[in-house]
């Protein structure tokens, strides 16, 4: 790091003394510039060929990023309000695309077109008011109608609708991992805060409000499919960001506010794994890891595991802290038959705390014990 500096500290002292000398001769020599100081025809058509080759080269480079990259993006949404969301985005990019295609290619064509040369004379042209009356009213409609059409698919995807019952669960977010709560039977989620952190209470529930009994802290979401859920998003120490990529979902978790999110998720983790789309992506995923595992092997290290499935993740998509990379939960999507057998499972709050408290019971005994032993 020392040497990256010192070398840096070295080129930034080179360039200075460059600059000023270039500096001193500019300042001697204003009376007798000569020739080579001046743009010729030959520099001109130069610049002008340099200028369309350049837009050629860019458009060639933009396809071949579609061509190369397009297969990275997310695959169909897998939530109700995602379909709006997709189709604003591809409106947008539409319109970006087309405004983009048009005038990047005038701007390189006419830098070649009416590049310099000896003896032309540029047209005076002062003002046209129908043209400006034109380029002004064309944007203005075009961009009101985006911003209208975005204004209504944001209160569309933010518009929580209590009538349709939808799930409490709660985001717990800290560096370096998330926690999910579950309102429980009374879907109702207890009080909580920062405050009440201590032992086996690690999310800080609030233990004498009574809705909290039954909430459910889970490791792992799941969700059944096709009934809306309410995230309420806590954050423990920085910001976070709760991002649903497969779901079209994301909010800031901020630390001493509870923010929120909705959505409606329509398709299975088992539905997603059986689409072509999903299967082909997961196969190649796996070739890639093969070919890597080869290369570990030949290193003498463990080779990579294949992925059986793919998995819907909620990650962080905040830079939190040097783990945040690492800071996501497995989101499972199943049917409600699925999703009751699985809560079946979990422990209710007070189970947790009442095991949590015996285990405490039997260590200070266990403490007691070696102490008579003594
Ligand atoms: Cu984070």
């Amino acid at each position: 790091m020392t040497v990256f500096l010192i070398i840096i500290v070295v080129a930034l002292f080179a360039i200075t003394l460059w600059q000023l000398s270039r500096i001193f001769q500019l300042s001697r020599s204003t009376q007798s510039l000569d020739d080579s100081q001046i743009a010729s025809d030959k520099d001109n058509r130069m610049q002008g060929n340099l200028m369309l080759a350049f837009g050629i080269a860019f458009y060639i480079f933009m396809l071949y990023n579609f061509w190369a990259f397009g297969d990275r993006a997310l695959p169909a949404a897998s939530s109700e309000h995602g379909v709006d969301y997709d189709n604003l985005l591809l409106l947008t990019m539409a319109v970006i695309m087309f405004v983009q295609v048009i005038t990047q290619g005038l701007l390189h064509y006419f830098a070649f077109k009416y590049k310099g040369k000896k003896g032309n004379k540029a047209l005076f042209f002062a003002d046209n008011d129908k043209l400006e009356f034109v380029w002004t009213i064309i944007p203005v409609i075009v961009l009101a109608g985006l911003i209208i059409y975005g204004l209504f698919t944001w209160s569309d995807i933010m518009d929580i609708n209590e009538e349709d019952d939808p799930i409490v669960i709660e985001l717990y977010a800290k560096q370096f991992s998330w926690q999910a709560r579950y309102a429980g039977q009374d879907n109702v989620l207890g009080k909580a805060n920062v405050r009440f952190i201590e032992g086996a209470n690690t999310i800080g529930v609030d233990e004498s409000d009574p809705y909290a009994m039954d909430d459910v802290i889970t490791a792992e979401i799941h969700l059944p499919v096709n009934r809306p859920v309410v995230f309420k998003m806590r954050s423990q120490d920085v910001l976070h960001s709760a991002y649903f990529p497969h779901f079209r979902a994301q909010m800031n978790v901020v630390p001493g506010m509870v923010t929120q999110f909705a959505f409606t998720p329509t398709v299975t983790t088992e539905e997603i794994n059986e689409t072509e789309y999903m299967r082909d992506k997961v196969a190649r995923i796996n070739d890639i890891r093969k070919e890597n595992s080869q290369a570990l092997l030949a290193a003498g290290e463990e080779p990579l595991e294949e992925y059986e499935q793919f998995e819907y993740y909620l990650l962080c998509n905040k830079i939190c802290g040097v783990a945040h990379y690492n800071m996501q939960m497995k989101v499972v999507v199943e049917t409600e038959a699925e999703f009751n057998e699985w809560m079946a499972t979990q422990k209710e709050y007070s189970e947790t705390m009442q095991s949590a408290t015996a285990s405490r019971k039997s260590a200070v005994s266990g403490a007691e014990v070696a102490q008579v032993e003594n």
